[in-house]
């Protein structure tokens, strides 16, 4: 019998009561936010696909880690725990703890990063790029071509575009180039996958050039599991052996527990190398805390070394992948256009075919946001011009996001299939009134991450 219904790998044992508001509320809620989604209070949030970063429900096993973790200052039993399972997971020598995944960023680039360096990424997420910008370097987005196209469907569309990093390393070279760094999965590109050969030739580059080559691992067990079932030679593999080689051909990785690492704060920097995680240590100290708990509390160190294990689990990566996919199904059979196909942890919707009429500069991603917000108490967020557009420097002209995307991300373990059939039913009515949807102004924005503090104005 084949059975079509995703099965939720666990049972729920504790639950969070939703707050109902109505439309007039909402209309209200918004215009007092500046029509920015991040100003709105959680509790006037009904289904909230904000991000899958730090919301997942932690099990039962990991709850009960909270109370076992040993909260000494130096040497806790909770930090050899976490070290031995990244060590046991990536293979990488040495394990440096932050509180979360910019954390391990802005130590790696403090180090790596400096004026006139230039740092390619597959697509840089927008704190890397912001903490590789503030060194002074430059960040440099090399993704394949078919990731510019929503409506094609292809397996790897988070693949880095080789020969331009190829051309790119023998044209600058090591000088230039402290270091590449590949987003698994890619989180700016849609949620997609990178291919295991991807990530193979891309650190065969590296060698070839002298440089080294870091993941950006926050995703890194949705990748696995996308490798598995659309790679070639990789079925009969555990998502372990597959994550272990992902590792295997990288020199360090950067990463965000509040993703795969199924804990709510959590991160770390992990390199092979003796002299960087020395510097590296030195300055988590000064910023972070000492080595051994690196800014965060025994019981998230132990929290997050028992989530790193569970979210290796094949049940629970089927449930994690295929609902995600089920969003993405529903929507599309509604006319609804996403892009595809879907990623590991999110539906983005396409805001530029969703709102044709809405010009880069009007922000149609943010408008989208909004209009479905008012709809059904549902918070997503606009990744498009809002995150990524910026003025030419010398001409003041306004340069738009490549994509205009808005993300439905899911929280792991949160929401069941009613919530999401839910989500659906909205943004179909949203559909069915598009044409009377107007665009957005910005009337404030900060110098840096303007999407979290920005106000609008509706036009
Ligand atoms: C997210 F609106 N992501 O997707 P930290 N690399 C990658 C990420 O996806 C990522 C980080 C590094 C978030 C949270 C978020 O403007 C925003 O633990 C691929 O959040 O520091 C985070 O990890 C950084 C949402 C971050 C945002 C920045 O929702």
């Amino acid at each position: 019998m084949k059975i079509k219904t995703i099965v939720e790998p666990f049972k729920i044992k504790s639950v969070e009561p939703l707050r109902f508001t109505t439309r007039a509320e909402r209309q209200s809620i918004l215009r007092k936010a500046g029509y920015n989604l991040f100003n709105i209070y959680a509790a006037d949030v009904l289904i909230d696909l904000l991000t899958d970063s730090g919301t997942s429900a932690m099990s039962a096993h990991q709850w009960s880690g909270m109370i076992e973790g040993d909260e000494a200052y130096a040497g806790a039993k909770s930090f050899y725990h976490l070290e031995q399972t990244v060590r046991d997971l990536t293979g990488f020598r040495h394990i440096i703890p932050t509180h979360q995944g910019r954390a391990a960023e802005k130590i790696l680039f403090n180090i790596m990063g400096g004026e006139g360096k230039i740092v390619p990424n597959n697509t840089h997420f927008d704190t890397t790029r912001a903490n590789v910008e503030i060194s002074g370097a430059q960040a440099l987005d090399l993704p394949v071509p078919e990731s510019l196209d929503p409506s094609l469907n292809r397996k790897f569309k988070g693949n880095m575009n080789i020969r331009a990093l190829g051309a790119l390393l023998r044209e600058r070279g090591s000088h230039k180039i402290p270091l590449v760094m590949l987003t698994v999965t890619n989180n700016s590109n849609a949620g997609q996958p990178v291919s295991m050969s991807n990530i193979r030739r891309t650190s065969e580059l590296c060698r070839t050039h002298g440089i080294p080559f870091f993941l950006d691992a926050c995703r890194f067990a949705e990748n696995a599991y996308f490798i598995k079932i659309r790679e070639k030679g990789y079925r009969q593999k555990s998502i372990r052996e597959i994550a272990r080689e992902m590792f295997s051909y990288a020199d360090g990785c950067t990463m965000s527990g509040k993703k795969d690492g199924l804990v709510n704060m959590g991160g770390f920097l992990a390199v092979n190398d003796e002299e960087l995680a020395r510097n590296a240590r030195n300055i988590l100290v000064v910023t972070e805390g000492f080595s051994t708990y690196g800014g965060l509390a025994g019981h998230d160190l132990e929290a997050f070394a028992r989530g790193l294990d569970e979210v290796l689990q094949e049940e629970y990566l089927r449930y994690r992948i295929r609902s995600v996919s089920y969003l993405g199904e529903e929507l599309h059979q509604s006319g609804i256009p996403i892009y595809h196909p879907p990623g590991g942890h999110a539906i983005y919707l396409d805001a530029s075919s969703f709102l044709p009429h809405i010009p880069g500069h009007a922000y149609p991603g943010q408008a989208l946001a909004c209009e479905i917000y008012l709809a059904g108490g549902i918070r997503s967020c606009e990744i498009g011009s809002v995150m990524f557009g910026k003025k030419d420097a010398a001409s003041g002209e306004f340069i738009p996001a490549r994509l205009e995307m808005v993300r439905l991300a899911i929280p792991r373990r949160v929401y069941t299939q009613s919530h999401i059939d839910y989500v659906v039913e909205c943004i179909s009515d949203v559909f069915k009134k598009r044409k009377k949807i107007n665009g957005m102004r910005i009337v404030y924005e900060p110098p840096v991450l303007r999407h979290f503090t920005a106000r609008f104005k509706p036009l």
